[in-house]
């Protein structure tokens, strides 16, 4: 079946035959007798019994999930955060060390730097695009390596399938975020890469009406961390959300298709602005990953960063001057949304390290949407000028 059509396909429902799946919005399930009790505890029979062990609504969103990215299985968690504390957690125990990227997600950056350093990980921080500027890192304890491409909010890429070769050789597991792309634009594990995480929040649900958060990877790897961590540490998806979420994933390919349409034109046309110093869209000849994209993503998505001639305070008069775009963080959502990373999304880096990445006081990051691209254009050139 082609790939968009997994997209849209609905699973039969086997109980009333209704066209959308139903909701199974309980928090428990009822056992016939004592011994099916027990067996399902004991995972001798792999009937339901308790949602923040196993919804029927939440499973078929991660068969959906996995099946999108080429994996066995899919964790669902009630937010991109937990998700990746959740696996980060899962796989990690004090004397380990995890090697990072510099430019991550202001979230992220501060779970790893600050909570994994507290439960006895050390953390090494890299700015890397190859396996050749990451391999003088690892040592012997070296027991994950964690990156996003394209990053949240400067768009650098890493080349995933060397990174992905250098640590299989090594023994180490590799996990990337792949929400700025979504699986209809990258798929990491395809690469060699073992772990995904996504937050839904964004591409795959698309409307901006949830909070979530994935994680896909092979059965041995999804089937202890369910055990483990989804179960114990209990940061489940509601059945509601994992609803919602498997509906908005049934148009991703339209949406990713006209909202990176939208971004190509408006990269190209930003810059060409006498207003603009630079863009970061890794669609643009001109943009410093544009071979490592060609290399692995099946589009350059629709995510775009600039600086304005004027720096932080004409990036201000920008973003509050806007009409159509929409001054809010998050991102992937079918309208344009603008927000300055240094004093939000990014602002619990410390400034230095924020620097160190790209993140200048000057960027504005733009998540675009699927409006008109010309009602775009003129709302950006009008609040520009
Ligand atoms: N990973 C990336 C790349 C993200 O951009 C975010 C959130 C997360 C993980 C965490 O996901 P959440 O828990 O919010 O579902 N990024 C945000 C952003 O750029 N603006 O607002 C949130």
């Amino acid at each position: 079946m082609n790939y968009n059509s997994k997209i849209v396909k609905v699973k039969k429902d086997p109980g009333h035959g209704s066209h959308i799946p139903p909701i199974y919005m309980t928090s428990t399930f009822v056992f016939n007798n004592v011994q099916e009790g027990a067996d399902r505890f004991a995972g001798t029979d792999s009937g339901f019994m308790y949602t923040r062990l196993g919804n029927p609504t939440v499973r078929e969103l991660e068969e959906k999930v996995a099946e999108l990215e080429f994996a066995e299985g899919c964790l669902a968690f009630s937010s991109g955060m937990a998700a990746i504390t959740g696996c980060l957690m899962g796989i990690l125990q004090a004397g380990d060390q995890l090697i990072a990227h510099t430019a991550l997600y202001g979230a992220t950056h501060a779970f790893i730097t600050k909570t994994l350093k507290k439960f006895g990980v050390e953390v090494t921080l890299v700015p890397f695009k190859t396996a050749e500027e990451l391999e003088p890192h690892i040592t012997a304890r070296t027991k994950a390596i964690y990156f996003e491409t394209p990053s949240n909010p400067t768009l650098s890429l890493v080349d995933i399938k060397s990174v992905a070769d250098l640590a299989k050789q090594n023994g180490i597991l590799t996990v990337v975020d792949n929400t700025f792309l979504s699986p209809y634009l990258q798929n990491p594990l395809l690469l060699g890469i073992d772990i995904v995480v996504h937050s839904a929040t964004k591409y795959l649900s698309g409307h901006g009406y949830l909070i979530g958060g994935l994680v896909v990877a092979n059965n041995h790897i999804i089937d202890p961390m369910r055990k483990e961590v989804q179960k114990n540490m209990g940061a489940v998806m509601s059945p509601m959300d994992a609803w919602l979420l498997y509906q908005g994933i049934r148009t991703l390919h339209i949406r990713m298709d006209r909202s990176q349409e939208n971004a190509k034109i408006l990269a190209e046309r930003l810059e060409k602005h006498a207003a603009i110093k630079e863009v970061f869209f890794p669609g643009l000849s001109s943009f410093a990953d544009n071979e490592i994209m060609q290399k692995q993503m099946k589009g350059p998505g629709a995510m775009i960063s600039f600086v304005v001639n004027g720096g932080y305070e004409a990036g201000v008069r920008l973003m509050n001057n806007v009409k159509l775009c929409t001054l809010a963080v998050s991102l992937g959502d079918v309208g344009t949304l603008i927000q300055h990373p240094a004093s939000m999304t990014h602002a619990i880096i410390p400034k230095e390290e924020r620097e160190t990445a790209g993140i200048w006081d000057g960027l504005v990051r733009f998540s675009v949407g699927i409006e008109d691209v010309e009602d775009i254009w003129t709302d950006l050139e009008a609040a520009l000028s």
